[in-house]
């Protein structure tokens, strides 16, 4: 078994290049994301050494299910967090009336003037508790959590998604369809 150290090292290099920059290695991400795990393995070998059972092992324990296996076990993606233009094929779904966002205090000025934009991914990530958007929005300070009407916001036109691993996903989000809850 990889060490939890080892397999964490593997995930961050993996987001990396599945999600940002596939060219850092030289390798090219099909229209829908994905890459062989030979490919893969070969060119990465200058920067990191994988075997197929490694990241097969990154892809099974990770907690966010960051990473996909193509159903013969041959390809990888990732499931999410794109700042590359990829296809991930997903098909609009009806979200719960409520869905989370977090964010840091910071932000929250430019958030309710613009709404909530992307910015270098490809959609805007929202959660269906509040726990997972508080520890989203810790990683960029002093967090605050916007409830979003996602029900209105569907029903008013704006589609959602629902990423493999179940991240909420929108275009965008309209400052008012936000509502700021008490900072944790
Ligand atoms: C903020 C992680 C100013 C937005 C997580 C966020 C998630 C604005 C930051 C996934 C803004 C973008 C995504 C505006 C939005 N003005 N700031 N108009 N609109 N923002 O990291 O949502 O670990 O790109 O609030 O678990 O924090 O990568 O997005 O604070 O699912 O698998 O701009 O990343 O997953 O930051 O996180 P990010 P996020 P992974």
């Amino acid at each position: 078994m990889p060490s939890k150290k080892q397999l964490e090292k593997t995930s961050k290099f993996l987001s990396f290049v599945l999600r940002h920059k596939p060219e850092a290695i030289g390798i090219v991400l099909d229209a829908n994301g994905w890459v062989p795990l030979s490919e893969l393995i070969e060119k990465a070998s200058s920067e990191i050494a994988l075997t197929t059972d490694l990241i097969e092992q990154v892809v099974k324990t990770s907690e966010k299910q960051r990473f996909a296996l193509s159903t013969d076990g041959d390809r990888i993606r990732a499931n999410q967090g794109h700042s590359v233009q990829v296809d991930l094929e997903l098909v609009p779904k009806i979200p719960p009336a409520i869905l989370f966002h977090g964010t840091a205090t910071r932000f929250l000025d430019s958030i309710q003037e613009e709404g909530l934009r992307p910015g270098q991914r490809h959609h805007v990530h929202l959660s269906a508790d509040r726990e997972t958007a508080i520890a989203v929005g810790q990683r960029h300070g002093k967090v605050v959590v916007l409830e979003i009407a996602s029900g209105e916001m569907q029903a008013k036109g704006h589609r959602f998604f629902q990423s493999e691993n179940g991240v909420w996903l929108t275009n965008r989000v309209p400052a008012k369809f936000m509502r700021r809850l008490g900072e944790e």
